[in-house]
């Protein structure tokens, strides 16, 4: 068995939303590699560049003429120095040279094909022998937002996390009872419901924030009662997508309401105590790291996250942890490039006591990694979806990997309720 790195190709495919994207294979002595690049829509401004001038068509030049001739000869195993190799043929802070997308699918099928070389599954190979514990889903059942065009929620997400499953089987199958439950809510509630859906599986409906909120948790609190375990919810704000910088206010044009930072804090703090949220992302815009602050004080048994406020970056995270910001972070690789970098977020997180959550992208493809980084890593919960091929590939995944652990399997331990 041989870990060297004998060849590097890259080529273009596409994501689900039929955007183009960036697939690399690592081909080692005895073994492969395959990853593609996943992209949001509502991006933090602090992630790396995806693309070098916007283009997949560059970064596969960049691919063929830097990293190839840099990456063959060296031992796929060597991951740090791998992904270091990398930011020096890059050079940028953000990866602008050669594309953060470019170095996520290198860095990562890198990984795979030191796995593969082994005979070895990608999170027994990065976590070892002993790692056991699945995630729990947090999964998307209505978009609004950004996400969405034309008449839906002011709020990009309305989450499940049925957090009291013994099992991961029986915590994805509880989300999709609750996704369906609320279709067939949605379609009670509005005779002109089209059954339409997001990017990300989740419904697209003519509803308001507050009409979501009563659909879902109406929703989860049957679908609880039959399978017998609770089943929380929560919320991606994405507030920085509703943030105007010029007057300085979130505005709600489907509500139309704007908030100050103040109101901000009582709304999401009403929204809490009213329906019980176990987790809220990115209640304040991307540079409020004091109201984040504020709200983690004042919430109980809410998961505080931050998505586009830590951009998975460890001096912002840093920053947060200072003052005490959230207590949970997103972590998506391609907000920053490489698997050593994100990993130093996780562990980061971990010691000072916020919760990774591992998260796909709203434009992914079917890479299922990201499903083997959660058990890896230890994340408790994976942020993926329900339904839409892209996230059930997550999902799947982590089914074949409970069943894989057989007796050994068990739900990693969440700090809600
Ligand atoms: C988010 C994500 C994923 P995007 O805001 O958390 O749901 O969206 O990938 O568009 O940034
Ligand atoms: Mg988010």
């Amino acid at each position: 068995m041989s870990t060297v790195i004998e060849d590097v190709i890259a080529r273009k495919v596409f994501n689900s939303r039929g955007d183009e994207t960036i697939e690399v294979d690592v081909v080692t002595t005895s073994g492969f590699g395959r990853v593609s690049a996943p992209a949001g829509e509502s991006r933090g401004k602090a992630e790396v560049v995806y693309y070098p001038t916007g283009e997949v068509d560059e970064a596969i030049k960049k691919v063929d003429e830097l990293i190839a001739p840099e990456l063959v000869g060296l031992n796929a195993e060597f991951q740090e120095e791998i992904d270091k190799t990398l930011h020096e043929i890059d050079g940028s802070k953000d990866f602008r040279v050669i594309g953060g997308n470019t170095a996520f699918a290198v860095s990562l099928a890198v990984a795979e094909a030191a796995a593969n070389s082994h005979g070895m599954l990608l999170f027994q190979y990065l976590g070892g022998q002993i790692v056991n514990e699945l995630p729990y889903p947090l999964g998307n059942t209505i978009s609004g937002g950004r996400h969405t065009r034309g008449k839906s929620p002011d709020i990009q997400e309305f989450l499940t996390l049925p957090y009291g499953a013994e099992s991961f089987l029986e915590a994805a199958t509880a989300n999709v009872q609750i996704h369906k439950r609320i279709g067939d809510i949605l379609r009670r509630k509005d005779k002109l419901f089209s059954g339409g859906r997001s990017d990300e599986g989740a419904w697209v409906a003519n509803v308001v924030n507050s009409e979501a909120f009563e659909v879902l948790s109406m929703a989860c609190e049957e679908v609880g009662n039959e399978v017998g375990f609770e089943c929380g919810f929560g919320i991606d704000i994405a507030a920085s997508s509703l943030w105007s910088e010029k007057e300085k206010l979130y505005v709600y044009s489907r509500e139309r309401k704007k908030r100050d930072s103040g109101e901000q804090l009582e709304y999401v703090l009403e929204l809490i105590r009213k329906y019980h949220l176990v987790y809220v992302e990115d209640p304040f815009h991307e540079e409020d790291y004091e109201s984040f602050a504020e709200l983690t004080k004042k919430a109980k048994n809410c998961l505080i996250c931050g998505d586009d406020l830590f951009v998975t970056n460890t001096e912002r995270l840093n920053h947060g942890i200072k003052i005490n910001a959230a207590n949970a972070i997103i972590i998506k690789v391609n907000q920053v490039g490489t698997l050593t970098d994100a990993l130093e977020a996780i562990e980061l997180a971990k010691r000072n006591g916020y919760v990774p959550v591992v998260s796909h992208r709203s434009g992914d493809t079917c890479d299922w990694h990201i499903a083997h980084l959660a058990i890896a890593f230890k994340c408790p919960i994976i942020k993926t979806g329900i339904v839409e091929g892209a996230r059930i590939a997550k999902i799947n995944e982590l089914i074949r990997i409970e069943e894989f652990l057989g007796d050994r399997a068990k739900m990693a331990s969440l700090p809600v309720h």
